[in-house]
């Protein structure tokens, strides 16, 4: 059986687009597994998700979908053409090396997202620790995105930055069930774990607001969200 290390479903879901991009792809494709608390410390790369299979540890879900296709088949994008594969690559890459970064600014530096945001990841922690480690998390934080290159610009590019990507992604979706069509890819796997993270997390953020505009992408989002309760 798969293990799936993830950060815990704190909204209901994994607050990680990764681990519910890896959630939603073992679903769709169909593969049996189990879900554990992981521990940051223990992963290989310091990241989840991470997958244990027979024993064997994968990091990265793009080095497990890719593991997993090679073991137990590619149910997704078995059918699609060379074209088709590119395409689905390159806005897998959207979702996750450019729209990520919107996410990770509402929720860790936008102050409005960040006063939500805050008591439901480290709410957990005891008295003193809960008020000094979360502006330690959060400096690292900005300290990525800074070298990342997103926190150079305001408020309103990076939201509109990020309204863009999530613009294409309507226009791809367009009326159909799946971003490519009638049946589930693994892009949909990145596209739902980003989605959903961003319209049903009980943040009010401007991402948020400006994709809930897309009603294609909202029911699109729903619809996962049903599929993964099983
Ligand atoms: N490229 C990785 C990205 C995984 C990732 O960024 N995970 C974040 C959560 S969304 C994480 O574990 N962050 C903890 C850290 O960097 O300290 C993947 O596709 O799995």
């Amino acid at each position: 059986m798969i293990t799936l290390y993830h950060f815990g479903d704190t909204f209901g879901f994994d607050p990680s687009p990764f681990c519910l991009k890896m959630e939603t792809y073992l679903r769709l494709a169909g593969h049996p597994f189990q879900k554990k608390r992981g521990d940051l410390r223990k992963a290989p790369k310091r990241q989840l998700p991470v997958i244990e299979d027979d024993g064997r540890i994968v990091a990265d879900s793009r080095f497990i979908i890719e593991y997993l296709k090679a073991k137990y088949g590619n149910p997704l994008d078995g059918h699609l053409s060379p074209a088709e594969l590119a395409n689905l690559h390159a806005w897998q890459r959207m979702i996750e090396e450019s729209l990520y970064w919107t996410i990770v600014y509402s929720r860790w530096i936008d102050d409005d997202g960040w006063k939500v945001f805050r008591p439901l990841v480290f709410g957990f922690l005891p008295g003193p620790l809960r008020s000094l480690i979360p502006p330690l998390v959060r400096r690292r934080v900005a300290r990525t995105l800074n070298g990342q290159g997103t926190l150079r610009h305001s408020k309103e590019e990076i939201y509109g930055l990020g309204l863009r990507d999530v613009d294409a992604l309507a226009g791809l979706l367009g009326d159909r069930p799946y971003m490519f069509g009638d049946k589930p890819t693994s892009l949909d796997a990145s596209a739902a774990g980003s989605l959903i993270n961003i319209l049903h997390a009980p943040l009010e953020t401007p991402l948020k607001v400006g994709t809930a505009k897309y009603t294609n992408l909202a029911a699109y989002a729903d619809r996962i969200r049903e599929r993964l309760k099983g």
